[in-house]
């Protein structure tokens, strides 16, 4: 009979392999550093990151938007430094995170202000502390979001450059697809003469520009955010008849995943730009009407509200082409990525992506990863404990087999 093993045990095991094993991040807003300033790093990035703007209004609602937004980059960070840091105790996920980043980095955290920051970060280059970064977060890869209609982004692609290649490419396809016809616009703009309607030449130059720039970007995956009221089967949808007509195709001709990322409300208060977008309940029917009538694609899916998510595991169960990933944006919280892994790893076993950082900040990696590490790790702590308790130990073997099959994605 194999002797039993103590909870303590199974969690030094547990964390000593997640900790030193090298994990895959399936989806940022991160750039190879050849692409140039697209890439943000830094104090003053991440203390102005999307979702501490969110949440100094909270601190200050008396705070005009167009005031905090005409101020410079520095000085938005001073104010949210001083609102959300100095004046009230930082709790917040979002600012939890800036600590554990500062902390990694040997910076106090506990400071009136950025000053101190500011100059450490002014010794660093770019290479250089991609490598910190990387090394801190103990990520080995990384997926982008590349979008060739970006023009923060597009610059950098007008000349050859040797990749990093920590940094995967992914094809980013709102710009194209979303709020049709604006894409056709663009596409137009880019040399690909596609009409205003969903005529057989749309579909033929939509291809042609899907085909070119999963070429040019060395694309993994092609993905996409999608609102709540998405739906398939829908005629009269351009952004249905589009994924339809000409992503799926293509994905299915090149073998690539489509990422479909669901539940977005877009600029819900728009006067807070990046950080105005919302959530609401999507349609997993869709979901799985789509698995169903294209076998032949894999979805990799995250859906946006909570409540999508047990459905979204259910789906998973029926269909083999669904691989649901990550604690998405505002899912990214302790609370619910223990309550979301406890959930999939119950209904789908190891058959499902953990995690994802969507950092987009390079510095972010780092808080990421440690407080996702930490949170999975003790899931996965529990469910070795229960089945210890029957004769079913894991060996520190099988554990690094499972964590691998988790986080060692390769697309
Ligand atoms: O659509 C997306 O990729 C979202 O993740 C972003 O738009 C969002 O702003 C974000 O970064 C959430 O974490
Ligand atoms: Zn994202």
């Amino acid at each position: 009979m194999t002797r039993p093993v103590s909870r303590k045990r199974l969690h030094t095991l547990v964390t000593g392999v997640l900790n030193t094993t090298p994990l895959v991040d399936l989806h940022t807003h991160l750039y190879d550093p050849a692409l140039g300033p697209v890439l943000l790093w830094g104090i003053d990035e991440l203390v102005t990151y999307h979702y501490l703007v969110a949440e100094v209004f909270r601190a200050r609602p008396d705070f005009d938007y167009d005031t905090f937004w005409r101020l410079s980059k520095t000085e938005q960070a001073d104010l949210i430094w001083r609102e959300l840091f100095v004046l009230r105790s930082p709790v917040s996920e979002a600012c939890r995170g800036v600590l554990t980043v500062m902390h990694h980095l040997g910076l106090e955290t506990k400071v009136k202000d950025l000053k101190a920051a500011r100059r450490f970060f002014a010794k660093q280059n770019v290479r250089g502390f991609v490598d910190t970064v990387l090394a801190g977060a103990n990520i080995k890869r990384l997926y982008m979001t590349n979008d060739p209609m970006d023009p923060l982004e597009a610059p950098g692609w007008q000349q050859k450059f040797d990749r990093d290649p920590r940094f995967l490419g992914v094809l980013r396809l709102d710009s194209a697809i979303m709020n049709w016809p604006d894409g056709a616009t663009r596409l137009r703009a880019m040399g690909y003469p596609a009409d205003d309607g969903l005529t057989g030449n749309t579909i033929s130059q939509l291809k042609r520009y899907l085909n070119d720039w999963c070429d040019r970007f060395d694309a993994r995956y092609m993905a996409i955010s999608l609102p709540p009221t998405f739906r398939y089967p829908d005629t009269h949808s351009p952004v249905t008849n589009l994924m339809v007509k000409a992503v799926f195709p293509v994905a299915r001709e090149r073998g690539l995943p489509v990422a479909m990322m669901i539940g977005v409300k877009k600029l819900t208060n728009p006067a807070l730009r990046l950080a105005g977008d919302s959530v609401g309940r999507s349609d997993i029917d869709t979901v799985e009407a789509l698995a169903r009538d294209f076998s032949d694609v894999r979805f990799l899916l995250t859906m946006l509200a909570r409540e999508n998510m047990h459905e979204l595991c259910i789906a998973s169960r029926k269909f083999k082409n669904i691989t649901p990933f990550g604690c998405w944006w505002f899912l990214n919280n302790p609370s619910l990525i223990n309550e979301i892994t406890r959930m999939r790893l119950e209904t789908l076993g190891l058959s499902f992506i953990p995690q994802h950082s969507d950092a987009r900040v390079l510095d972010q990696l780092i808080y990421k990863w440690t407080h996702s590490r930490a949170l999975i790790g003790e899931v996965l702590t529990d469910k070795y404990a229960d089945i210890s308790a029957t004769g079913w130990v894991p060996t520190k073997a099988e554990i690094a087999r499972d964590i691998n099959q988790l986080f060692d994605i390769s697309l």
